[in-house]
């Protein structure tokens, strides 16, 4: 049997596996096997496309953050990213009317963020249905996932969700609190500082099991289930956060509105047609990409106050360096901060310095 026949078999197995304490177990491996099969499968996707046949999409990144906008066809994506961006993206009353990646930029409290409009992304996109695939590659290069759903059709967005899942991206989420070191000999040790409420102790070696280990320490520090625990083994998922947008809201009761929102527990609700709501979703954009501003100053001279790097909260001196040249990370000797990450004005602090937002660093590299 093929790989991808295999996966079937087991994703179904799961499907119809009912899931209760006494299969719990069962279930937990299958879930392992699958990934483990994915993540295979994947691999060889890959290296099939490096060699040539399918580059995918490839889009240089700008400004200080990306955002990708993920919805059904139609859903008005491309009408939002014209009204947000200033960039004409085009937009028709039927699907698939984008059919690449489009950047534009959106200028606003000082950031320039970059928006993609992409195709429309459909149920089994994940598994090449439609641009699916190139789209939710794109995706995983981006710092932030703008989901929308069309008001008269908010039952899609469980499949969004689930086709974003399938190329593992998390949203929301961060990757567990977990310490996994192969060790010489004396099996699996697992060791908990918290209570696990969602798996065991026999299910988590089972799993390990499964990904080859034979010798090894497990700290884990949170209430962590089995994907959890799978999503840290795999290593390669993608951890973004998002917002969840109802477009075309001009085309529901105030009454029918409140119901979605409740339902789909959205961020906020917009017409991007009749320009409603926009300049407030675009506040909402600043706010959750949670950016901070950096001044750089000059050996010996005063900062430059008037024009900061904005960068994505908690990046550290390397992501300043490399906002303003690659070079900088090599040449690297160490940097003095000013402001809120340092005890003292002008400290010396490394690469790894996590910086805050207002600070102002003055970067010493070899000559
Ligand atoms: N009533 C209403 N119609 C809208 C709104 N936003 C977009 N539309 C319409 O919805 C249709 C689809 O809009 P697009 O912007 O092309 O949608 P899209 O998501 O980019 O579609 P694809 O590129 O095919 O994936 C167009 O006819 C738009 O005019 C809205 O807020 N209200
Ligand atoms: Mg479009």
């Amino acid at each position: 049997m093929g790989r991808i026949d295999k996966l079937r078999e087991l994703e179904e197995e799961v499907k119809t596996t009912k899931y209760n304490k006494r299969t719990q177990h069962a279930v937990g491996i299958l879930k392992a096997q699958i990934s483990r099969l994915k993540s295979e499968i994947d691999l060889d996707v890959t290296k099939k496309n490096s060699s040539g046949t399918n580059q995918g999409y490839y889009v240089k990144k700008t400004g200080d953050a990306s955002i990708i906008l993920i919805g059904f066809p139609s859903v008005g994506k491309s009408t939002l990213m014209s009204r947000i961006t200033g960039t004409y993206s085009e937009a028709a009353a039927f699907a698939f009317t984008t059919k690449t990646i489009i950047p534009g930029s959106m200028k606003h409290k000082g950031a320039n963020i970059q928006i993609l409009d992409v195709p429309g992304i459909i149920q089994g996109a994940s598994s090449g249905k439609g641009r699916g695939r190139e789209v939710l590659a794109a995706a995983r290069t981006c710092d932030f996932a703008m989901i929308i759903v069309d008001a008269l059709r908010i039952n899609e967005y469980d499949a969004i969700l689930k086709e974003l899942y399938n190329v593992n991206i998390r949203l929301n989420k961060r990757r567990s609190d977990l310490q996994l070191i192969k060790t010489q000999s004396g099996g699996i040790n697992v060791q908990t500082t918290v209570e696990l409420t969602k798996i065991d102790e026999e299910l988590i070696k089972s799993i390990l099991r499964e990904y080859r280990y034979i010798n090894a320490d497990l700290l884990i520090r949170e209430d962590i289930d089995v994907d959890d625990l799978i999503d840290f083994i795999e290593g390669n998922r993608k951890y973004m956060k998002s917002i969840l947008v109802v477009n075309k809201i001009d085309l529901v009761t105030p009454e029918e509105r409140k119901r979605i929102e409740k339902k789909l527990k959205s961020d906020i609700s917009i017409s991007a047609s009749k320009d409603y709501n926009v300049e407030e979703l675009k506040d909402l954009i600043i706010e959750r990409l949670d950016l901070m501003r950096i001044y750089t100053k000059e050996i010996n001279k005063k900062p430059d106050l008037e024009e900061p790097i904005v960068i994505m909260r908690n990046s550290k001196v390397r992501d300043v360096c490399l906002s303003l040249h690659r070079d900088f990370v090599d040449r690297f000797k160490y940097a003095r901060v000013w402001g809120k990450s340092v005890k003292f004005k002008g400290q010396i602090v490394g690469i790894d310095h996590v910086l805050s937002d207002e600070d102002i660093i003055e970067i010493h590299i070899n000559r």
